[in-house]
């Protein structure tokens, strides 16, 4: 491990790829993982790397929908599992949501490994495991077909962090509400999820953490469209911003 001096000025951002590399060493994170977080970097620099004001704003909405839910699922992949094992677990409690491994890049080693850090985390019972209550989703080709009956494949809600656009498609078309992190406000999850919410998942599970511990609130106008055209409109903000004092 490269130590990373304290004074660094992205010092967050390189924790986080930091967490990312261990997580690839330790079997959780797919090489194409690392990929990903690279395009999600990207992005996170282009929105200045903080919370945006249209990302708390569903960020709200999420925790709302969580808890109105009737059966919500948290849908854990490996780059979720390496960045945010302690607040998944949280936000399952909180929202009395299940937690399911589902993988694109599948593999027992990794699902074992993904397993493993959760339970750390104190996480009970994690769907997606056994294969003799697994099933398949229409409309998907690759691994992340496989769900659990009980699980993702009974879900009204579904929170589906760092997806790819077909199996956010399948799960609309499978009738449930999709609630998605993308940093990139143009990807096909983000635009065919119920709820996106574009900041990065280590920055955004912590506030929807503390957001799905709040009483009250029972509903909120929120429309994902304009949510995501503010999301844009926050990038164009930023670089004009930068531009001028370039
Ligand atoms: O663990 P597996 O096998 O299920 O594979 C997981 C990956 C992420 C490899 C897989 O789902 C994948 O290939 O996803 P995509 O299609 O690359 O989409 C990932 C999206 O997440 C991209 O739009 C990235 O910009 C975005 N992203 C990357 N890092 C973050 C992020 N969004 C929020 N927070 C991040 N830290």
């Amino acid at each position: 491990m490269t130590a990373i001096p304290k004074s660094h000025p992205r010092l967050n951002s390189l924790l986080i790829r930091e967490k990312l590399v261990n997580g690839f060493d330790n079997n959780l994170v797919a090489k194409e993982g690392l990929l990903a977080h690279g395009r999600g970097e990207a992005f996170d620099y282009l929105i200045g790397e903080k919370t945006s004001k249209s990302a708390k704003e569903a960020i709200k909405a999420a925790a709302i929908m969580l808890k109105n839910a009737e059966n919500s699922v948290i849908s854990v992949n490996g780059n979720f599992a390496a960045l945010c094992p302690k607040e998944i677990i949280a936000l399952a409690k909180n929202t009395d949501s299940k937690i399911e491994v589902n993988l694109f890049y599948s593999s027992e080693k990794r699902k074992k490994a993904i397993t493993k850090i959760l339970k750390k985390s104190g996480a009970k019972k994690i769907f997606g495991l056994n294969k003799k209550s697994s099933t398949k989703l229409l409309g998907i080709d690759s691994a992340r077909r496989i769900v659990d009956k009980d699980g993702i494949f009974s879900a009204d809600v579904v929170l589906v962090p760092l997806e790819d656009g077909d199996r956010t498609i399948a799960l609309k078309n499978a009738k449930k509400k999709i609630i998605t992190f993308d940093l990139n406000p143009l990807s096909r999850t983000a635009e065919t999820s119920d709820i996106t919410i574009v900041d990065n998942v280590t920055r955004a599970m912590k506030l929807l953490v503390a957001e799905s511990k709040k009483k009250g609130k029972k509903s909120i106008k929120y429309n994902n469209n304009k949510n995501l055209k503010q999301s844009i409109l926050e990038i164009k903000k930023n670089l004009e911003r930068r531009a001028k004092n370039a």
